[in-house]
């Protein structure tokens, strides 16, 4: 076995955003560009000689050869053994659930989730810790500092590895083992779920259909809906995954989603209607006639979770990203269970979770999941939701109205601009932010404002301080507004404004989303006149 030393030199633009190094493709393959990265994520570490490491992705372009690089360079820096899904695929939650089930050091997961794929489109790499969460920021940071000044990396002198065959193999003194991607997920569900519930919803005629959107759950969707719980053939739909996705977005909205949608809408619909992403971590749930926003689909699941088996025993917390919608507060408020707000990023719900503070975590960015994994869980949230089904014997329309009946409604809509100038973005909200101090008491149409802040996140857990995670501006009767910048974004940047408003009459409650948004969008291109700043006039994406 011949380890190699490579010189090389470092580039300054590998620091995690929000979810791991995302770029796109080109810049992943400049020279040395993914070797440093993975070396530097390596040398941010300690102790890791001689023990396991998961790896896998969303298989799209370049997948295969950045598993072939991990896996000689992770062989050089003296790991034991490497668990990797056949074909180099992993789901985001089934690579956490490795990293727990075989108590693996970490992870490398390959993916740059809802992005699109291919040649030209997006690629990335993001180090999970051993409790099969994202690594927190402390680590990240770490690995960004050494990028910035990393001269050599280690890489073993072999060919590359069959991936596609099961089974042991060796490379150099570490072992290769590559694993069935879809096996283990499957069996965790069962533990969670009823299945036998689920087997006999699926067969009393109540129709399903998931798109997997050409990626990772294709073939867990297929196996999990179609095999173990009998859907009929046909339900589970574009589930090969592509490189690029069929060209698409992987991305489960109603604007890249929205085949499903107009069915969803359509005089055909089934009962049930689902998408998850790229990397199989988040889901897009909608019911007969009605789009279920995922700020509502966490209240509801964590209302009803109880039904189910695998938290028959109650919840311990509900936590939620700060610009996801205040829906389940009320939740955990009639429960008499912590609530939690954490700035956006699954990474922030680990420490909660391994506190056992939490048991159920969402965002508005189409993310829900529980203690199960340390990730978001696409097929998760769709099981939740028919087990629930399966018990009440409701359809979605009228599990949400009557929620909202209980509850109040939070109406709720997120507008992105996309692939803005970062610049003018960034001088955006850094004016923004010099001018919170004053609004307290100012009126915009109807509306005042009571508070403005820029959030800041204190954790409870290790005391870390996570600052500048988003302004906030609130009005009177609880209406809110929030301005960000995305941190997954691949070019330019993106200015996401997430606008809710909180409606307790029942009589109220079913308006349109935008419509009953209308006076709070008049006041945000007030208070941060973006087509001013970047020259759009109107989002381009509407959630
Ligand atoms: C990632 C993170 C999520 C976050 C989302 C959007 O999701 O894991 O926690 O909500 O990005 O982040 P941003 O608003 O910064 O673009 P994913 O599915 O892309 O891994």
């Amino acid at each position: 076995m011949t380890v190699l030393t490579i010189a090389t030199k470092p580039y300054d633009d590998q620091k995690p955003g929000t979810s791991g190094l995302r770029k796109k493709v080109p810049e992943f393959q400049q020279p040395n560009y993914a070797e440093n990265f993975i070396q530097s994520v390596f040398d941010s570490l300690e102790g890791f000689k001689g023990k396991t490491l998961v790896l896998g992705g969303d298989g799209r372009y370049y997948n295969r050869e950045v598993i072939q690089k991990v896996l000689k360079i992770a062989a050089a820096n003296g790991f034991g053994k490497i668990m990797v899904g056949q074909g180099g695929i992993l789901s985001t939650p089934a690579a956490s659930h490795l990293i727990r089930k075989y108590k693996a050091f970490g992870g490398l997961i390959l993916s740059a989730s809802h992005n699109p794929g291919g040649p030209k489109e997006d690629f990335g790499i993001k180090y999970n810790i051993g409790n099969g969460g994202p690594a927190p920021e402390k680590i990240t940071e770490a690995i960004f500092a050494r990028s910035k000044i990393i001269d050599r990396y280690l890489i073993l002198d072999e060919g590359d590895i069959d991936i596609d065959a099961i089974g042991n193999k060796t490379l150099g003194d570490m072992i290769v083992e590559v694993i069935d991607p879809v096996a283990d997920y499957a069996e965790m569900m069962e533990t969670l779920f009823d299945f036998d519930a689920l087997r006999a919803l699926l067969q009393s005629g109540f129709t399903l259909r998931f798109d997997a959107m050409h990626a990772v759950t294709g073939p867990y969707a297929k196996e999990i809906f179609e095999r173990r719980l009998g859907a009929p053939d046909g339900s589970v739909i574009n589930f090969v995954p592509l490189t690029d996705f069929g060209g698409h977005h992987p991305d489960p909205n109603l604007v890249y989603a929205k085949g499903l949608y107009d069915l969803m809408m359509s005089a055909d619909a089934p009962d049930f209607g689902a998408a998850s992403d790229g990397d199989g971590d988040r889901n897009l749930i909608i019911g007969r006639g009605i789009f279920v926003t995922p700020s509502d689909s966490l209240a509801i699941l964590a209302a009803n979770a109880h039904l189910v088996p695998g938290y028959s025993s109650g919840l311990k917390g509900i936590a939620r990203s700060m610009p996801t919608s205040g829906a389940a507060d009320r939740v955990a408020e009639k429960l008499g269970i912590g609530m939690y707000e954490t700035p956006t990023g699954w990474k922030f719900f680990g420490n909660l979770l391994d506190a056992d503070m939490a048991t159920i975590c969402g965002e508005e960015s189409s993310g829900t999941g529980s203690n199960h994994v340390r990730e978001k869980d696409g097929l998760w949230a769709v099981l939740l939701w028919l087990n629930i089904l399966a018990v009440r014997r409701e359809s979605v329309r009228d599990i949400v109205v009557g929620h909202w009946k209980t509850y109040g409604r939070n109406y709720y809509s997120r507008h992105d601009y996309e692939e803005v100038d970062a610049a003018a973005a960034n001088r955006l909200i850094t004016e923004l932010r010099e001018k919170l101090a004053n609004m307290p008491g100012t009126s915009f149409g109807d509306l005042t404002v009571t508070k403005a802040d820029d959030f800041a996140y204190h954790d409870p857990v290790d005391h870390s301080v996570s600052k500048h995670q988003g302004i906030r501006i609130f009005f009177e009767g609880g209406s809110r507004l929030v301005f960000r910048l995305s941190g997954t974004g691949t070019s330019g940047a993106t200015i996401r404004v997430y606008i809710e408003r909180f409606e307790p009459d029942p009589a109220r409650h079913g308006l349109d989303t935008q419509a009953a948004l209308a006076d709070l969008i008049r006041a945000s291109h007030e208070i941060a006149p973006i087509e001013a700043y970047t020259g759009r006039d109107k989002p381009s994406v509407i959630t």
